[in-house]
């Protein structure tokens, strides 16, 4: 394509396709013209819709956020076609992934989250780190996304051009959430993330997913102990690498310290979530920027003690044989619930069951016969 075609504002990075090209002016209609006139209508292009994979691998690689953003757009699309598209560029950055600490935020609402990465995320780009942040809403689904979808907590992070953020996608399939959030993250890292923050809402079971997900989990708690302590689930604690009493500032300062030595005192008695760990509580201050160094600090020790111990990568090697795992019994289930012999014969079975005139089992036996008949 000759330069003075292209659109002015054309990225230099790229191929030679544009969507759209500039094209000469047309002089007059007469004679020898009518092509160039015709040519000049809008034309749809078959294919400037190829997408080169290649080409976005490398921009990607190369640390360019439009390309970050359009791979995470490809990964996240319930759309078949995407799907493959989305697979194929992952195959190409796998070996580039990896190289990051992934760190799980948990809470319950408005026990500060979004203020805590907000403070902790511009203070590792500071530290010259690249940050990514991501979410997992279990409702996002219902709500099209709404933990991240405030961004004015993270306004200065937003802003920063090491932080990269990204709201929770929405389901579409079983296990949904899970994969897309899993595969952003190490399409993340082969852009250069280094820091891949995760939060999520501290109900039902987003904090078991995410912690599956992470090398580092953290569990942000507010003061108030006492019963509150008493109260909330031990298996919670038992997933969490540090527990961070947040909101330590002004007059809650010190009731945050106390709940800090009480947390201390019962996770001690705890199971602790990465074996050679001891999990510890912390007090920040989100809001005022405090007690952050002290936490980063945490979490490097962490990093360097679990891989020393090759805990570190143990647990990484386990969460994605897991994750293998998930995925096909997703794809079982999807197969099976949606394959037309079992759609036609399920409500029968159900019927005989619910009636009390079969056993369950032997319904369940007739209808993998059924479905494996069926597939043959
Ligand atoms: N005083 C004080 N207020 C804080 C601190 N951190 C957060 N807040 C305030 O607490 C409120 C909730 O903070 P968020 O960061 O939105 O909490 P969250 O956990 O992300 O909440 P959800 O996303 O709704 O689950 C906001 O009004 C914050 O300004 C802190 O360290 N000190
Ligand atoms: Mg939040």
């Amino acid at each position: 394509m000759k330069d003075e075609k292209k659109p002015e504002w054309y990225d230099p990075g790229k191929a030679d396709s544009f969507s759209s090209t500039v094209k000469p002016g047309v002089s007059g209609n007469g004679p020898g013209n009518e092509h160039t006139a015709k040519a000049g209508r809008f034309v749809k292009k078959t294919a400037a819709r190829k997408i080169d994979l290649d080409a976005l691998a490398a921009e990607i690689r190369g640390g360019n956020r439009t390309a970050l953003a359009k791979g995470i757009t490809m990964i996240e699309s319930n759309a078949d076609h995407d799907f493959q598209h989305g697979q194929a560029l992952l195959q190409l950055l796998l070996s580039e992934s990896g190289n990051s600490i992934r760190i799980g935020i948990t809470g319950v609402p408005g026990a500060g989250k979004s203020t805590f990465i907000e403070s902790f995320g511009s203070y590792l780009c500071e530290l010259g780190h690249k940050v990514a942040v991501l979410a997992v809403d279990p409702t996002s689904s219902l709500t099209g996304g709404s933990i991240l979808g405030d961004k004015t907590r993270m306004e200065k992070l937003a802003r920063n051009p090491r932080a990269f953020i990204r709201p929770s996608p929405s389901g579409g399939k079983l296990g949904g959430v899970h994969r897309k959030t899993r595969e952003t993250m190490l399409v993340c890292e082969a852009a250069g993330f280094d820091v891949i923050l995760v939060e999520t809402v501290g109900v039902g079971q987003s904090e078991v997913i995410v912690r599956d997900m992470v090398d580092f989990f953290m569990l942000l708690v507010l003061t108030g102990a006492g019963d509150e302590l008493q109260g909330m689930k031990k298996g919670i604690m038992e997933l969490a690498d540090s527990v961070i009493v947040n909101k330590a500032d002004g007059a809650n300062e010190q009731a945050a310290k106390k709940t800090k030595e009480e947390y201390n005192r019962i996770l001690h008695f705890l199971q602790p979530a990465t074996s050679g760990w001891q999990t510890t509580a912390l007090t920040s201050s989100a809001l005022h920027d405090k007690g952050i160094s002290e936490i980063w600090e945490m979490i490097s020790n962490f990093s360097s003690l679990t891989k020393e111990s090759g805990i570190f990568e143990e647990r990484r090697r386990v969460q994605t044989k897991e994750w293998l795992n998930d995925l096909i019994i997703d794809q079982l289930q999807i197969n099976f619930f949606h394959h037309p012999a079992i759609k036609s014969l399920l409500p029968k079975i159900e019927n005989e069951v619910i009636s009390g005139n079969r056993p369950v089992a032997s319904g369940v036996d007739e209808l993998f016969k059924a479905f494996f008949e069926a597939k043959k």
